[in-house]
């Protein structure tokens, strides 16, 4: 059932044990956003397998502390939090879930006892609705988590909205600290096998050239996320990293402003990519993730032929 922020409250305050559950390889945008509800309307939060090394950094500044893997059978409700696709909570999905989240896909409404789901820069500015829409003010250490929240999912406002620009100022005004505390909470140096796994991707990429548009493609080990970031920073229109992580591959997609505005839709390619390899896929338009099974290069080689396809119905200039 889909609610309004207002309502949040009403719904959450049926249930007694509440768990907030951040995706896996938890963020600062889910990790800020649990924080804040669970500090609300009280509950704990978790997360599968690990959290982000910016999650981390985020994590310890805010002091929260986050169960990894617990049993949900031990709540009354896991409200699922900045997840839209069942892979980011693994296998098997909480029998009883709410869901508070921005991307695009629709795979885990049905099945949600509620949901609010709805387009924005972060779930963090869905979250500063829900606190304002309850009357419940956040306490300094959860206004820079949701302030963190958003200026990460948002490429520090590179991609930030009117509503961003909104929210963040409020919660500036609310929580009494100052922006670059904000940005502080998530510098992390990038690590040495970080790295070497973007070097490594750089150095084994593939480009191919459809129209005016570039397609960059490569495999790495790990860090497929910050690869394809990295590939797009050297001058690719779309970037799809492959990396095989035992029976799975996982393809992390990016793409640059002028794709997506053109139409490019990677949550939808990665998706529709993901199920013809009996996988699972989705995110946003210009940043996307997937796992399916099968061989790296063919999985890539599907992805694309999409991207190409899309790309290529659009008038070039
Ligand atoms: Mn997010």
């Amino acid at each position: 059932m889909r609610i309004g922020e207002h309502q949040f409250a009403e719904h959450i305050r049926r249930f007694k044990h509440v768990l907030y559950l951040c995706h896996r390889n938890a963020d600062p945008d889910a990790i800020g956003s649990s924080f804040a509800l669970a500090r609300a309307f009280g509950g704990s939060i978790g997360a599968v397998d690990d959290l982000s090394r910016t999650g981390a950094s985020l994590a310890q500044v805010i002091g929260a502390h986050l169960l990894i893997d617990p049993p949900w059978d031990d709540y009354d409700l896991v409200v699922l939090v900045d997840t839209s696709v069942a892979m980011q909570v693994g296998q098997r999905l909480p029998a009883c879930y709410g869901l508070v989240d921005h991307h695009l896909d629709a795979g885990l409404l049905d099945q949600a006892l509620f949901y609010i789901q709805r387009p924005a820069g972060s779930t963090a500015e869905i979250v500063w609705n829900i606190l304002k829409a309850s009357g419940i003010k956040p306490g300094r250490e959860a206004a820079l988590g949701l302030l963190a929240g958003m200026i990460s999912d948002t490429g520090r406002f590179k991609r930030a909205s009117p509503e961003t620009f909104a929210a963040a100022s409020e919660i500036l005004a609310a929580g009494g600290f100052d922006y670059q505390e904000a940005l502080e909470s998530l510098s992390v140096p990038s690590s040495l096998s970080q790295r070497i796994a973007v070097l490594k991707a750089a150095s084994r990429c593939k480009v191919e050239r459809q129209g005016h548009w570039l397609i960059a493609w490569t495999s790495v080990n790990s860090f497929e996320g910050s690869a394809s970031m990295a590939l797009l920073e050297l001058g690719a229109d779309v970037a799809l990293v492959a990396g095989r992580h035992g029976s799975k591959v996982r393809i992390s997609g990016r793409s640059g402003r002028e794709a997506a505005r053109r139409g490019l839709n990677l949550a939808e390619i990665l998706g529709s990519t993901a199920r013809e390899f009996a996988g699972e896929g989705g995110g946003h338009r210009a940043a996307a993730a997937m796992e399916a099974t099968g061989e790296a290069a063919a999985i890539l080689a599907a992805c694309r032929r999409r991207v190409a396809a899309s790309l290529l119905q659009e008038p070039v200039p």
